[in-house]
């Protein structure tokens, strides 16, 4: 065949996505990849009494959807399914989902990280997971539930992680991606182990958690019921790096063993490397690196930074208040307001709950002795400088740990449609960026199918591919004396120093 088609679900907080990778071996010189859009469909939490949910039926329906427009004269080879990390479902005795599943978000988890770190001190639990403790790891949810006696962890008998339920309910079979699992906190650092001993000491139950399979293979196909429902055939169903942030660093377009620094900039901005064992050093916790697990095992020491979330969540408010501007729009504001007048530490957790985010940043402003932004640019500006800036300590962070010194920053993910924030980064960090590709978890995801189809060899040939397929755009750093003045009074207005104090 001169063309293998594969569909990629890609679930984001912004929106999901139904792609179809289309691998083109008609060309010349060497094959090429070719990414097209079939069916993108929102991905909004819904609200229910107290708490924050996944719309989880939903999203099978518009999974559905996905199949049927990617079947639309090409035949689909396989599929895969990517989305956030670390949240899950519980299945009861008959295999039945026992209720929605929770958003991370959902504030249930406010005061767990206290409550499990009397339990297993802070260094113990990170030289046992490799991971930070984040109020929103599955362990910290599971560890709620427990507290709170929830009524379907008791009846649990099974749990999958989202891209794993989805792909149950499409398929029938049950097992943790690694990648995903990898997320959890609940598996030993760097290892496909769940740690049992761990999560009895937190009265987690660790019989619900389904065997841990490695991405790149085939691991069943769609039921008889839904090939039937959707008048298709069978599909095979592809274990990817069901981790979106996992599949992203797949798509890191660099096929040499360089070691490279990049930043996933969606919802979330992930920063960090990508190494053959977990960073568990003493000096790694306090600078809020994770250890999470990559395709092929390899480690993705990274750090969250909140990210484009403080910009969704600013628009959902200015909408609501019928001040519409689009993303684009947000940045032409911002480009127009004046530089360097405040700053924030994107990563307080003030910012983490949905709601009243430009009343947030504005009281940030005011709590720190701040000129406080009024207009949507100026916070927006706010919002822009204060990332690029954090970015630069977080790589200033990472080069301190590994002592050494990245040539140039990769930037992937729908944030880098935000050319400002790109020109940004790479004045902050002082050295060249080179963004693309937009679509990165598809496209890992993708290439996952790809590998396992047995089209593409492995990962150094699956980034080739993507190199040649999508070529980046590059940012050279401007201004740097004002960036480096600006760096030392962000870290003062903040209150954040290299080596944070503990
Ligand atoms: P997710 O993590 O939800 O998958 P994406 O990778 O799709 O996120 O990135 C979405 C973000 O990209 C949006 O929150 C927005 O800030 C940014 N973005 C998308 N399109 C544009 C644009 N045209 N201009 C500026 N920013 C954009
Ligand atoms: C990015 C992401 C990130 C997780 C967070 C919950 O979409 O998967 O890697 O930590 O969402």
């Amino acid at each position: 065949k001169k063309e293998v088609h594969v569909l990629a679900f890609d679930l984001g907080a912004s929106s999901g996505r139904a792609m179809v990778g289309t691998l083109d071996k008609s060309a010349q010189e060497a094959p090429v990849l070719r990414l097209t859009e079939v069916h993108r469909f929102p991905n909004e939490p819904v609200q229910a009494g107290a708490h924050l949910y996944w719309d989880i039926l939903r999203l099978l329906h518009e999974l559905k959807q996905g199949f049927r427009k990617a079947s639309e004269g090409r035949t689909i080879e396989s599929f895969g399914i990517d989305t956030w990390g670390v949240d899950y479902g519980l299945l009861g005795e008959d295999g039945e989902l026992l209720g929605n599943p929770y958003h991370y978000r959902d504030a249930r988890t406010d005061h767990t990280v206290e409550k499990v770190h009397a339990i297993i001190g802070k260094n113990e639990l990170f030289q046992a997971t490799g991971l930070q403790p984040l109020t929103f790891n599955t362990l910290m949810q599971l560890h709620a539930a427990v507290e709170q006696n929830s009524v379907a962890l008791r009846e649990a008998k099974e749990l999958l992680f989202i891209p794993d339920l989805l792909l149950y309910l499409l398929t029938g079979v049950k097992q943790s991606e690694y990648t995903i699992a990898s997320t959890s906190q609940l598996l030993k650092a760097g290892t496909q182990e769940w740690d049992k001993e761990l999560l009895a000491k937190l009265g987690i139950p660790s019989d619900i958690l389904p065997p841990v399979v490695m991405s790149g293979q085939t691991v069943g196909e769609l039921t008889e019921a839904i090939c039937e429902e959707l008048k298709l055939p069978p599909i095979r169903a592809v274990a990817v790096p069901e981790h979106d942030t996992g599949a992203a660093v797949v798509s890191v377009p660099v096929d040499t063993d360089e070691e490279v620094a990049y930043l996933i900039s969606g919802t979330w901005s992930l920063f960090g490397t990508e190494l053959a064992q977990p960073l568990l050093d003493p000096r790694v916790l306090p600078l809020g690196f994770s250890n999470e697990g990559g395709m092929g095992g390899t480690a993705r020491t990274l750090k969250n930074i909140m990210g484009l979330w403080l910009i969704q969540e600013c628009k959902r408010s200015w909408d609501q208040a019928g001040e519409n501007h689009s993303f684009a729009d947000l940045v032409v504001l911002a480009d127009k307001a004046p530089a360097f007048r405040s700053f924030i530490n994107p990563d307080d957790l003030l910012f983490l709950p949905p709601g009243g985010m430009p009343e947030r940043i504005q009281e940030y402003c005011r709590r720190t002795g701040q000129a406080v932004p009024e207009s949507i640019g100026e916070i927006t500006r706010t919002i822009y400088e204060s990332l690029a800036l954090q970015y630069r300590l977080v790589l200033d962070r990472l080069e301190h740990l590994g002592g050494i010194r990245y040539p140039r920053l990769h930037m992937m993910g729908g944030g880098i449609q935000n050319k400002l924030l790109c020109q940004m980064t790479a004045s902050a960090i002082g050295r060249e960026v080179w963004a693309g590709p937009v679509e990165a978890s598809s496209l890992g995801n993708v290439a996952a199918q790809l590998i396992a189809l047995g089209e593409v060899k492995d990962i150094r040939e699956a980034r080739s591919l993507i190199k040649r397929s999508y070529p980046v755009d590059t940012y050279a750093p401007q201004d740097q004396e004002a960036w480096e003045a600006a760096y030392k009074r962000f870290l003062d207005a903040t209150g954040q120093t290299l080596i944070p104090e503990e």
